[in-house]
């Protein structure tokens, strides 16, 4: 606690607040140590950190990763967020599923606690449903949406 130091100097050097943890945490994502640690498989947008292990799967798989380590699948709620997914997408070449479908009632899409989407990015001519099958949501390296399978293995992609 703040109140604990001694007279003499234990507060720390000229200038120091005695603030360490409570108020140097906010300003994390500032550090360069912290941005170098994003450094490739992350994206920092506000406060939202986008996080690929490098790993792939299918949809339900993916998910349980993400919810595992603590995040959820990305779900990115503007353009700003989008374009940190694309970035990702685009470095490791690869598609990733968001943490949007719609599973429950076909065309209506929502996010993992089954609130309708308030931003998306759809390819011209999607969601298409493509042969009945697509309740899944990829992103492409240009940063547009696909509704796709499910059952697809694509990127993992979370966020905490
Ligand atoms: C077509 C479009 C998409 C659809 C996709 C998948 C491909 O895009 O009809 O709307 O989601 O096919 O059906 O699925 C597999 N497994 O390849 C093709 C190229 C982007
Ligand atoms: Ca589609």
């Amino acid at each position: 606690p703040k109140g604990d130091r001694g007279p003499t100097g234990e507060k720390g050097a000229k200038g120091d607040t005695g603030d360490r943890g409570e108020c140097q945490q906010n300003n994390l994502e500032l550090s360069p140590y912290f941005l170098a640690l994003t450094f490739p498989n992350g994206k920092i947008v506000g406060d939202k950190i986008f996080m690929t292990s490098g790993y792939e799967g299918n949809f339900d798989d993916l998910k349980k990763k993400c919810m595992q380590a603590g995040g959820q699948l990305a779900s990115p709620r503007n353009n700003e967020e989008n374009a940190a997914v694309q970035q990702i997408v685009f470095t490791h070449d690869k598609s990733v599923f968001l943490g949007i479908n719609d599973i429950q009632t076909e065309g209506k899409f929502t996010y993992l606690d089954g609130k309708p989407i308030v931003y998306s990015n759809w390819q011209p001519g999607e969601p298409n449903n493509d042969k009945g099958i697509e309740d899944c949501v990829q992103v492409f390296s240009t940063g547009k949406w696909n509704d796709k399978s499910c059952d697809e293995r694509l990127l993992i992609l979370c966020e905490f």
